[in-house]
């Protein structure tokens, strides 16, 4: 059986104390039949009998004994939790059921992190509408960027429906993911039939599950489906036979699914059909999905990830970083209410660092969601150690100098700027039927960090670290500061010994894992260093093209100009000389040997901090993450020695400390 062994991952629940008392478990104002408010209350029986031996009795009757009550309270925010003791009983304040649902999960991480929630004072509410997780499962079963095994919803050209499906539910409400897109946005063969007779029966049953906890059911979209199956000749968005194509389809979806959230859609990108090829903008196509959809309460996200992916590497004119801004901006406002658009959170893809995507507060009058990748696609395939959250913080906390007084990402997503409630987070999943379900373990803190974030982006990095591990691993103080240690520097270390200054690519095509510096140089996809033997790097300012100018002015200028440009960032900007003085002093070049040089030294550090665990983490657990750690040393020796390679042979400088260079 593909699915039947897995991991408890952050809910292992693990020991905390021993008291065998019991308290009654009391509902007041909801239904205690309602499906979420069971699940709030199997959750909470669970976890607190395996963290504290406590048992609930789930009944009013009780008396005497001290209660947990799970309340209606219309004072609470939407999805949002008062969790309050008064050191004896303790109470989940929430006015729907999923808050109720997340605060039961915000009492159990409490108690796991060691918290006395006997006098607990706690509330929150989300910080953005939706919060989404992307799948990028095909129904064959293989996962496109998929690291942790195959899919647990598809193989055979089928729907897998088992306990796996369960517990990744509880998984998903337990960071409080309200959506979720289950395949993948290349919608191709039989995915296209999940719109269709041959699925429906399977994916409402699967949408129930999903609805126990909260979470609605997405599909992603193939534009070209009334072709495909509707045997029409096209899908221009404009043509009424095609509307009237879907006006049937979205009715038979949502007669058959009633509770269906709505569609993800990838067009006109990297090969996918959609609007261009009749003449028509990327808002005519979503609006006329959008329309169609209103009437049942369904919603378009329409991903704004659309490139030329033929380009002429010959050509420096056209910048693939341009291209979303480009696309979307003109129709600004034009989108209809109920079209989000998802951007990814750089203009390139999902690299170990860009610049914030210019889209995001760039659009001020179009629903916005912000796509980022928990799947370690270019940060290193759930091998290497990469954790995550800090990258999502500074994008969230990206100030786009719009002139709105709330003007970050993190403004702009949650519909505060525009007042919007159309929006939010959304993360392509890095999860399979692995027995761990993230490939690495440690991987797990990015899926649970997301959720978390996505919920309340005040969160910092390192709260939501030692959440995890609280939950995960149960470490005491000195243990977990190591880890937590290790899972902070972790981005850090991985964008030095890899390609540091904002440069990106220089990955090995199509897996992406690994070095090869002119891997994607004379390609077809827009991903250039553009290094010679005086310098590297893109020029992207007003001199170069224009990218720079994309931004509101303050943000603009800053990049424009080399001096002022975050030297994060600098190559992404410029092209750089390698004497060029860095702010420390160093010389370009000196600073690309120190980075690899270090980079690989702090991996070495990061292996040998894992092995400093080896007593408090459970053996599989342990060894499975040590084999990652050697081969991410492999990894990073590869990475150092060949980057250091190339730009010694180009430039034919010497690295100052004379190490060896090949
Ligand atoms: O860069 C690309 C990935 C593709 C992915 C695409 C996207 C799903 O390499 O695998 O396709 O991004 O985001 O659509």
């Amino acid at each position: 059986m593909k699915n039947s062994k897995y991991s408890a991952m952050w809910l292992e629940y693990h020991k905390v104390s021993d008291l065998e008392t019991r308290y009654s478990l009391k509902v007041e104002g909801f239904s205690r039949d309602d499906r979420i408010i069971t699940s709030a209350a199997h959750e909470l029986s669970l976890g607190l009998k395996k963290m504290t031996g406590i048992e609930l009795i789930l009944s009013d009757a009780a008396e005497g004994s001290r209660s947990l009550t799970i309340k209606k309270d219309l004072s609470v925010r939407p999805e949002g939790y008062i969790l309050k003791g008064d050191g004896e009983n303790v109470q989940i304040l929430a006015s729907d059921e999923r808050g109720a649902l997340y605060g039961a999960f915000a009492l159990l991480r409490a108690v796991a992190c060691g918290r006395d929630v006997s006098a607990i004072d706690e509330s929150a509410s989300p910080s953005n509408p939706l919060r989404m997780m992307n799948h990028w499962d095909n129904m064959d079963g293989s996962i496109e960027r998929g690291y942790s095994g195959e899919s647990f919803f598809f193989e055979n050209d089928d729907m897998i429906i088992d306990d796996r499906t369960r517990a990744y539910a509880r998984f998903m409400a337990s960071i409080a993911i309200n959506g979720v897109v289950i395949n993948n946005v290349n919608v191709k063969g039989a995915a296209t039939y999940l719109i269709t007779d041959r699925f429906f029966a399977k994916v409402k049953e699967l949408s129930e599950i999903f609805a126990d906890y909260g979470i609605r059911l997405y599909l992603s979209l193939n534009f070209a489906a009334p072709i495909e199956l509707g045997g029409l000749e096209g899908c221009d968005p404009l043509d009424e036979k095609v509307i009237g194509w879907w006006k049937d389809k979205i009715r038979e979806v949502y007669d058959n699914l009633p509770d269906f959230g709505g569609f993800l859609v990838k067009a006109d990108s990297e090969g996918r059909p959609g609007p261009f090829t009749y003449g028509r903008t990327q808002a005519d196509g979503a609006n006329m999905l959008a329309d169609i959809i209103k009437p049942y309460g369904g919603i378009i996200i329409w991903r704004c990830f659309v490139y030329n992916c033929t380009q002429d590497w010959r050509d420096t004119k056209t910048d693939r970083a341009r291209a979303g801004y480009d696309y979307f901006k003109p129709q600004d406002g034009d989108y209809h209410e109920n079209v989000i658009l998802q951007i990814k959170n750089g203009p390139m893809d999902f690299q170990i660092r860009e610049p914030v995507s210019p889209l995001l507060g760039g659009l001020h009058k179009t629903n916005q969601m912000l796509e980022v990748q928990v799947a370690q696609e270019y940060t290193g395939h759930q091998i290497d150690l990469c954790y995550l959250i800090p990258l999502y913080k500074e994008v969230l906390d990206f100030h786009t100098c719009s002139g709105e007084e709330r003007d970050t990402v993190a403004d702009y997503v949650s519909g505060r700027t525009m007042g919007n409630t159309l929006g939010g987070m959304a993360a392509v999943i890095n999860t399979g039927n692995d027995f761990n379900w993230t490939g690495d373990d440690l991987a797990a803190a990015n899926t649970y960090g997301f959720g978390r974030l996505a919920y309340d982006t005040t969160l910092t990095a390192e709260q939501i670290a030692r959440e995890w591990i609280a939950q995960t691993f149960a470490l005491d103080r000195e243990h977990e500061d190591i880890l937590a240690d290790m899972l902070l520097r972790s981005r850090e270390v991985y964008e030095k010994y890899t390609c540091p200054l904002g440069i990106g690519w220089m990955v090995y095509p199509n897996t992406h894992y690994g070095p090869s510096v002119d891997g994607y140089e004379y390609s077809r996809w827009g991903t250039y260093h553009r290094a010679d033997h005086l310098g590297i790097g893109v020029d992207r300012s007003d001199k170069g093209t224009g990218y720079a100018q994309q931004y509101y002015p303050e943000n603009a200028d800053r990049y424009n100009d080399p001096k002022t440009c975050p030297e994060e960032l600098l190559l992404f900007f410029h092209h750089i000389p390698y004497t060029w003085k860095l702010s420390t002093g160093k010389t370009l070049i000196q600073h690309i040997y120190d980075s690899h040089f270090e980079g690989y030294d702090e991996a070495e550090d990061l292996a040998k901090a894992w092995d400093s665990l080896k007593d408090v983490i459970p053996q599989e657990s342990f060894d499975r993450v040590k084999e990652r750690f050697d081969l991410q040393l492999d990894n990073a020796r590869e990475w150092r020695d060949q980057v250091n390679s190339y730009f010694y042979r180009k430039s034919g400088i010497e690295d100052e400390k004379g190490r060896t260079i090949y």
